[in-house]
């Protein structure tokens, strides 16, 4: 039989980790008949709420699942990690600046970034859901000298496919039918779903509809959609941001076309080396690539900029604060 794939899950007992562990378990995450081993990271007092959801975990007798293991050691959860998806984060409580959440997120991912790197499997694949993703991403990687910069991602996928998806409403199409949809920059409300590149029935998405849609309905609906769920369930994504990282893993496993990613910029498009930002994206063995070639306009430019500009200033604020 296969070898199990380690998984670890870090905010196990969150609401995004509640909707994501049955679906790595029932074998959404790498493949049907890839076999899995669940490693859920806690911090001490939600190590039981954990246990309580490992104990539904077995109750359904999920055929791939070979193990489950719960803890509130990181060095212990990410030893022979495969696949690391770091969930757990500092949440930003009313009147934290960000220098404050960025300080108390440092103390989060710059120890988890160490423990992977000193214990995670040859082939670690790290994926950052908690908030701020792509600065978080950062901080992990800058703590795992010895693993390739690469491996470490941030989620924009939720963004991409809520894109997918207002997009594909205005037009009264399936899904399916856009193509090449892209989220620049940030996972922040100053990203950019770009329909100047996106393609429906084969024509450019941004010709489809008028400009007014597209620049004052569009880009801050898909940016905003996060505070737009919260208003209406009382609480923030939970299934799609599950959702998403599974569709991200996946990808970035068994390969894709084109997506979006926030992954280390080697420099594309103007976005300054080292910034884990989001691109489009293909995925072919086994590893990212930045889509290359695509002409970007002035409108595209300057939004990308300004996203990008928010990414180096965080990075900025966690280099002055010592976290980097
Ligand atoms: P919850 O507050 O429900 O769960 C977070 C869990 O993380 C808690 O159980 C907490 O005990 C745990 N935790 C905190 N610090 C930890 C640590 N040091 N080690 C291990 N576990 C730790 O939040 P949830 O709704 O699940 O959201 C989790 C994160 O995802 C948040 O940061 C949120 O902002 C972020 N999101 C990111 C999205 C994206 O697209 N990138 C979208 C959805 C979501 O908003």
């Amino acid at each position: 039989a296969q070898t199990p794939v380690k998984v670890t899950v870090t905010g196990a007992a969150g609401q995004i980790g509640y909707a994501l562990l049955f679906r790595i378990a029932s074998g959404q995450l790498l493949g049907a008949d890839v076999p899995v081993k669940l490693s859920l990271l806690e911090i001490p007092q939600a190590v039981k709420a954990a246990e309580g959801t490992a104990m539904e975990l077995d109750d359904c007798a999920f055929p791939l699942l070979s193990g489950i293991e719960i803890t509130d050691d990181a060095d212990k959860a990410f030893d022979g990690a495969n696949v690391a998806l770091l969930v757990g984060a500092m949440p930003r409580k009313a009147g934290m600046e960000r220098g404050d959440l960025l300080q108390a997120n440092g103390g989060i991912f710059g120890p988890q970034g160490k423990a992977i790197n000193d214990n995670a499997a040859g082939d670690i694949r790290v994926l950052v859901v908690g908030n701020p993703a792509n600065t978080n991403a950062l901080i992990a990687q800058q703590h795992a000298p010895d693993v390739p910069a690469e491996r470490f991602t941030a989620m924009t996928r939720l963004d991409h496919n809520r894109a997918l998806s207002q997009l594909a409403a205005k037009l009264q199409v399936p899904v399916t039918e856009v193509k090449k949809m892209t989220i620049w920059g940030n996972h922040s409300a100053t990203q950019y779903p770009d329909l100047f590149h996106a393609e429906v029935g084969g024509k450019v998405a941004a010709e489809q509809v008028d400009e007014t849609w597209l620049r004052d309905t569009f880009i801050p609906t898909v940016a905003k959609r996060g505070a737009a769920i919260i208003e209406a369930r009382g609480a923030s994504s939970a299934a799609s941001a599950a959702n998403a990282a599974i569709d991200h893993v996946f990808d970035w496993v068994n390969g894709t076309e084109w997506t979006s990613a926030a992954i280390p910029s080697d420099g594309s498009y103007g976005v300054p080396e080292g910034l884990i930002s989001s691109f489009p994206v293909a995925s072919r063995n086994g590893k990212w690539e930045i889509i290359q070639g695509l002409e970007i306009d002035a409108f595209s430019r300057e939004r990308i900029d300004a996203s990008v500009r928010e990414l180096e200033e965080e990075r900025a604020a966690v280099r002055e604060l010592g976290l980097i």
